[in-house]
């Protein structure tokens, strides 16, 4: 099943902080034909034979923030590598901002020891290096971390209803650093759609943008 290849002509991963809304975008475009989407599989984090990766990683990141996101970026490989039927794959998240924001936060914050991170980097390049894992466009859904705080307290996701207004904060901070900063890390080019905006909104700006998110055209 894996390591197939990816045969789709154009692959799109979709990226924000935290209750950015990048299910919804997901949700939008997988009605399209030619457009098959990837959700992120949170529920495979979630029970992991029994055991919720997520809820122990913010319960105890220094006991478990390597091993969740050890999980987390294999199952972002098995996304990337999944075989897709149609023109476009749209993927929530990618590998990328794996490394780039979460990992990278959770180092500087001193959750993940230096050893862990370089265990965990060093796997990123051997992936990323010999692995079908690119992709062609980014969408950004921009959103400051005030709007995500309250989107976050009213959806009630259980594990995440500690989450600190600093932590989005940060989170913030490094996706702006890897998507909007001059730098060498990016993927592929990137798409910025303000989502700050109610679902009404977004859902126009949406169509407004369609062709760009699916072929990268303006
Ligand atoms: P997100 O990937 O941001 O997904 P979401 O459900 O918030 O997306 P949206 O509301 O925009 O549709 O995060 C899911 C949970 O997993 C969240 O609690 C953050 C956590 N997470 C990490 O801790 N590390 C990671 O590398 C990733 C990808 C997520």
């Amino acid at each position: 099943m894996l390591l197939k290849g990816n045969k789709a002509r154009f692959t799109v991963c979709v990226e924000g902080n935290i209750g950015s809304g990048k299910s919804t975008l997901l949700n939008h475009f997988s009605k399209f034909n030619d457009v098959e989407a990837f959700q992120e599989p949170v529920q495979k984090w979630q029970d992991v034979r029994g055991n919720n990766l997520l809820a122990l990683m913010y319960e105890d990141p220094m006991r478990w923030a390597h091993t969740f996101q050890a999980y987390v970026q294999m199952t972002m490989v098995e996304q990337h590598l999944h075989p897709c039927s149609t023109p476009v794959k749209l993927l929530e998240r990618s590998l990328y901002s794996g490394r780039y924001c979460f990992v990278e936060n959770l180092y500087r914050s001193g959750k993940m020891t230096n050893a862990e991170y370089t265990v965990y980097c060093e796997w990123f390049k051997i992936i990323t290096q010999n692995l079908d894992v690119g992709v062609d466009l980014i969408v950004y859904l921009q959103t400051d971390p005030e709007v995500l705080h309250t989107r976050i307290k009213e959806r009630a996701r259980s594990e995440e209803q500690a989450i600190p207004f600093q932590y989005l904060s940060d989170l913030h901070t490094l996706h702006e650093e890897w998507l909007m900063g001059p730098s060498s890390s990016l993927p592929a080019p990137v798409l910025v759609l303000d989502a700050n905006d109610t679902l009404p909104n977004m859902y126009k700006k949406f169509e407004e943008h369609t062709s760009e998110i699916l072929s990268g055209k303006l």
